[in-house]
C-alpha cells in the first residue's frame, strides 16, 4: 500500500494512462487518495475524460500492486528483497555480462506503460551511458514506421494535424473516440465549421456512424485506395500544381506509377464501389489543400506499411496540404534539451539489433529492432544478447508470436522488469523492482503539436516505489557513470535542466497547472526554407529508402494472399475503451464490462461454423492457435471473412498466432492486422 500523499487537498493534474493528456482534479483526504474527477477548467479537455481516469485510484491501491522489489528463488518462486540489496545485486550482475560478452550484451526496453519522451528516453540515455547501443521500446510495433514514411517523404512528423481548420479529415483507419480522445476535441471544432469526415475501416465503429462517408474498406488494401486515388486527381487535373512544381521532386515517376490503379482495380482490391471511391474523390478535390489524411497504427502493421502511410501522406502532398493551415502543418518545436546521448556515444561500431537488415528503422528512429532481440537471446544473433532491464512493457502479451517470446526472455542470465504488476513477463524476472504509477511523479509532457509544456504534478509517493529518473540515476552510480550522464539529483532537477535553453523556463511552467504555450501555430515553414529531406523537397520518390535498397515508389504489395487452409483474415487490437494493450484487466468494474476475450465474428461466418455467441472456438493461424469465445456482431459492422480481436489478454493471448517473421521488408514491423488463419468449434470438454 502506497504510505504518503504529497498534500491534502486537490491537486490539478493531467491523467497520463495515454497520450491524450486529460485535464484531472485529484482529490486527497485523510492521506488517501479519494476522488478524480475531469477538470473542467482545463483549456484542452475541458472536463472530458474517460473510464481509465477514474480507474486510476484502483490501480495504485490495488490489492496486487508490487510495492516491493522481488527476487526468483530457485523454485521459480519470488522473495521480498531490501531495494539496495536488489539494485547492487543486478548492477553486480550487468557488470560482470559486461565483462564476459562486452556491453552490447545487454539490453534495456522502455513501453508504453510509461508514457512518452522524458521517460523513455532516461532509458535511451543509460543504454548509452552504459556502452550498449541496444535500446529497445514499443516503437518497433508502433510509431516507428509511420515516423520513417512521414520523414522520408515530408520531413517531419505530426500525429496530429491542423483538424480545427481542415475542410475534410479522412481517418484511414483511426477510432479516436476510443484511441485518442483528444483528436476529438479538436476535430469538434471542424465539425462545427461544417468540416466533413471520412472513416476507412474494415469495421463499422463508433467513429465510422459518425462520418459524412463511411468506406468499409478490405484489410491491408489502403495502399490500393490511395494510389488510386492520387491517378484519379492527376488524371482529372485536380492536383495542387503550383506546390508540385515548387516544393517536390519525383512527380513524374509517382504518376507514372499510379497510372495503373483505374477505379476498378481499387475497387476490386478494397471491396469499395466505384461510385463511393468516386465520391471520395470528389470530396478530396472539392477540400483543396484544407485536407487532412491521418492514418492509424492499423496502417503500420501491414507487411506494406512503410509504403501504404506514404502513399496515404502522398494525397495530401497532391493536395498541397503539406505545412499549411487546415493540413498537415510542421509544429514548431520546443528546442528542450537532447535527453539521449546518440551525439556523444553514437556506438554504431557495435552494430545496434536490427541495424542491418531494417537500416531504415535505425536510421530515423535509432530504434533497435525487438523482434530480432528475441533471436539475439536464444543464441541466434550476430552476438549474444543475455541481460535485459524492461520498464512499462509486457512483450510476452504485445509482441509477435508469443510462444518464443516468452522463451527468449527465459533464457536470459539477467531479466530485471520494472511494474506495477505481475504479468507475464515480470513471471519470467529474476528481479522485478516496483514501478511508481503516474500520480507518483513529476514529469514535463509536450504537446508539439499544440506547441505546448506541461508538468504534471505528483500526487502521492511512496519511499520504497522509485519513479523512473531514480531508477535509471540510482543504476547508473552503481555502474559508475551517474556523475557524466546522469548528474541532476532528482527528477526536479532533471526538469529544470530539460527546459533550459528551450523557448519556455521551468519555473513559467510549473507556475501553472496547464502549462505554457511556447509558441503559436506557424504554417508554410517548410515552404519558406526547405522540407527537412535529402532533397530539401517533399519526395514522391524516396532518396533516402532507395540507398536502403528499397524501391523509391510508394509500391503496393499485397499483405495477404487468400488461402483455402486458413480462410478467415484476422485483424487484431482494436481498441477498446476501457483497456490499453495488455493493462486495466485487473480492474474490476472493467472485467465486468468486457469480462473475457472474445472473437468478433460476421453472422453469416458464425452459422457457416455452427457456433452461437459466447460458444467457444479455436483459432489456428500458420504458427499456433488460441481458444476463446464468439462474439458475434451486426451484419453491417464487419464483413464476411474478417474477425477481429483485441490483443493484451493473458487467458487468450492473440501474439500467439501473430507471426514474427511476416514482416514489412522497410520497417520490420510484424504484420498484426491481416493474419491468415482457420476456425473450428471447439469440442466440447477439450
Ligand atoms: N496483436 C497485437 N499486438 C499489439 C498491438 C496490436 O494492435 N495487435 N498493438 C501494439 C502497440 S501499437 C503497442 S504500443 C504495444 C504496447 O505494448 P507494451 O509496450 O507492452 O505496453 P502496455 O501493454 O500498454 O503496458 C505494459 C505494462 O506497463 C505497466 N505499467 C503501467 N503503468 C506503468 C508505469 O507508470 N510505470 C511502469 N514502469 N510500468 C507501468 C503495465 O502494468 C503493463 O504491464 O502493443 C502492441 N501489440
Ligand atoms: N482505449 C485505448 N486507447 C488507446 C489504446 C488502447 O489499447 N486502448 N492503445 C493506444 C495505442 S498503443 C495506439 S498505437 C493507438 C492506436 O489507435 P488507432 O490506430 O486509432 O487504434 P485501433 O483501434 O488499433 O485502429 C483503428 C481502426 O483501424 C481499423 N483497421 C484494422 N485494419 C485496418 C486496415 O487494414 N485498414 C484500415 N483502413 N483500417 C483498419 C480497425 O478496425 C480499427 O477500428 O491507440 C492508443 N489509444
Ligand atoms: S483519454 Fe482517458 S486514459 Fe487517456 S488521458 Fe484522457 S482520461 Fe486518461
Ligand atoms: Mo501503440
Amino acid at each position: 500500500m502506497l504510505e504518503t500523499t504529497v498534500k491534502e487537498g486537490v491537486v490539478l493534474t493531467m491523467c497520463r494512462q495515454c497520450d491524450s493528456h486529460c485535464g484531472i482534479e485529484v482529490t486527497i483526504k485523510s492521506g488517501r487518495l479519494e476522488k478524480i474527477l475531469g477538470d473542467k477548467s482545463h483549456p484542452v479537455s475541458r472536463g472530458r475524460v474517460c473510464p481509465k481516469a477514474f480507474a486510476a485510484i484502483d490501480l495504485v491501491y490495488h490489492k496486487d500492486r508490487i510495492t516491493k522489489p522481488l527476487k526468483k528463488q530457485k523454485d521459480g518462486s519470488f522473495t521480498e528483497i531490501p531495494h539496495d540489496e536488489a539494485m547492487g545485486e543486478i548492477s553486480d550482475k550487468l557488470t560482470s555480462i559486461k565483462k564476459e560478452h562486452g556491453a552490447r550484451a545487454a539490453g534495456f526496453w522502455t513501453g508504453e506503460g510509461v508514457g512518452f519522451w522524458q521517460q523513455q528516453d532516461y532509458g535511451r540515455r543509460f543504454t548509452h551511458g552504459f556502452g550498449s547501443p541496444n535500446y529497445f521500446s514499443a516503437e518497433s510495433v508502433c510509431y516507428a514506421s509511420r515516423h520513417i514514411a512521414c520523414m522520408s517523404t515530408q520531413g517531419f512528423y505530426n500525429s496530429f494535424p491542423d483538424y480545427a481548420n481542415a475542410d475534410l479529415t479522412v481517418f484511414w483507419g483511426v477510432n479516436p473516440p476510443v484511441s485518442h480522445l483528444h483528436y476529438m476535441f479538436e476535430l469538434e471544432k471542424s465539425v462545427k465549421r461544417g468540416g466533413k469526415l471520412v472513416i476507412i475501416d474494415p469495421l463499422a465503429t463508433q467513429t465510422a456512424k459518425m462520418a459524412d462517408l463511411f468506406l468499409q474498406i478490405n484489410p491491408g488494401s489502403d495502399c490500393v485506395l490511395a494510389l488510386g486515388l492520387a491517378r484519379h486527381l492527376i488524371a482529372k487535373d485536380q492536383y495542387d500544381k503550383s506546390f508540385v512544381q515548387t516544393h517536390t521532386i519525383g512527380f513524374e515517376d509517382y504518376a507514372r506509377y499510379v497510372e495503373e490503379f483505374i477505379p476498378s482495380r481499387v475497387s476490386e482490391e478494397t471491396g469499395i464501389s466505384e461510385a463511393q471511391f468516386l465520391q471520395l474523390a470528389e470530396m478530396i478535390a472539392d477540400a483543396g489543400n484544407r485536407v487532412i489524411n491521418n492514418f492509424g497504427v492499423c496502417i503500420e502493421h501491414q507487411t506494406n506499411g512503410v509504403n501504404t502511410a506514404r502513399a496515404i501522406n502522398m494525397v495530401s502532398g497532391l493536395c498541397g496540404a503539406i505545412d499549411v493551415k487546415g493540413g498537415e502543418y510542421s509544429p514548431v518545436s520546443l528546442g528542450a534539451q537532447p535527453i539521449d546521448l546518440y551525439k556523444e556515444i553514437p556506438l554504431e561500431h557495435l552494430e545496434p539489433i536490427g541495424a542491418d537488415q531494417f537500416p531504415a528503422l535505425y536510421h530515423f528512429r535509432k530504434e533497435c529492432h525487438s523482434l530480432t532481440a528475441m533471436d539475439y537471446m536464444l543464441g541466434k544473433g550476430k552476438y549474444p544478447l543475455r541481460a535485459m532491464v524492461i520498464t512499462g512493457a509486457n512483450p510476452v502479451l504485445t509482441n509477435p508470436n508469443a510462444a518464443k517470446v516468452a522463451q527468449a526472455f527465459s533464457s536470459l542470465d539477467l531479466l530485471v522488469v520494472r511494474e506495477l504488476f505481475m504479468t507475464k513477463t515480470a513471471e519470467l524476472a529474476d528481479y522485478i523492482m516496483p514501478a511508481a504509477s503516474f500520480l507518483e511523479r513529476s514529469e514535463l509532457h509536450c504537446f508539439a503539436n499544440a506547441q505546448r509544456v506541461s508538468l504534471s504534478r505528483m500526487a502521492l509517493s511512496d519511499p520504497g516505489i522509485k519513479n523512473e529518473y531514480d531508477f535509471w540515476h540510482e543504476l547508473a552510480e552503481l555502474q559508475g557513470f551517474s556523475e557524466d550522464f546522469f548528474p541532476w539529483e532528482d527528477e526536479g532537477q532533471f526538469n529544470r535542466w530539460l527546459l533550459s535553453g528551450s523557448k519556455t523556463t521551468y519555473d513559467e511552467v510549473a507556475a501553472s497547472p496547464y502549462g505554457v504555450t511556447y509558441s503559436p501555430r506557424v504554417y508554410n515553414q517548410s515552404h519558406k526554407n526547405s522540407f527537412a529531406t535529402e532533397s530539401g523537397k517533399y519526395q514522391f520518390t524516396s532518396t533516402v529508402l532507395e540507398e536502403f535498397g528499397h524501391s523509391p515508389l510508394p509500391q503496393f504489395n499485397r499483405c495477404s494472399h487468400p488461402s483455402i487452409d486458413y480462410e478467415f483474415e484476422l485483424i487484431t487490437g482494436a481498441r477498446k475503451r476501457i483497456y490499453y494493450s495488455s493493462r486495466y484487466r485487473n480492474i474490476d468494474k472493467f472485467k465486468k464490462r468486457i469480462p473475457y476475450p472474445v472473437i468478433e465474428i460476421h453472422p453469416d461466418d458464425a452459422k457457416r461454423l455452427a457456433v452461437e455467441n459466447d460458444e467457444k472456438v479455436t483459432v489456428e493461424s500458420k504458427i499456433n492457435r488460441i481458444e476463446l469465445r464468439v462474439k458475434i456482431i451486426d451484419a453491417s459492422h464487419i464483413k464476411p471473412g474478417v474477425v477481429q480481436i483485441t490483443h493484451g489478454w493473458d487467458e487468450a493471448n492473440v501474439n500467439l498466432l501473430t507471426d514474427d517473421s511476416d514482416l514489412d521488408p522497410i520497417s520490420g514491423f510484424p504484420n498484426l492486422k491481416n493474419v491468415r488463419v482457420r476456425i473450428f468449434k471447439s469440442i466440447e470438454g477439450n
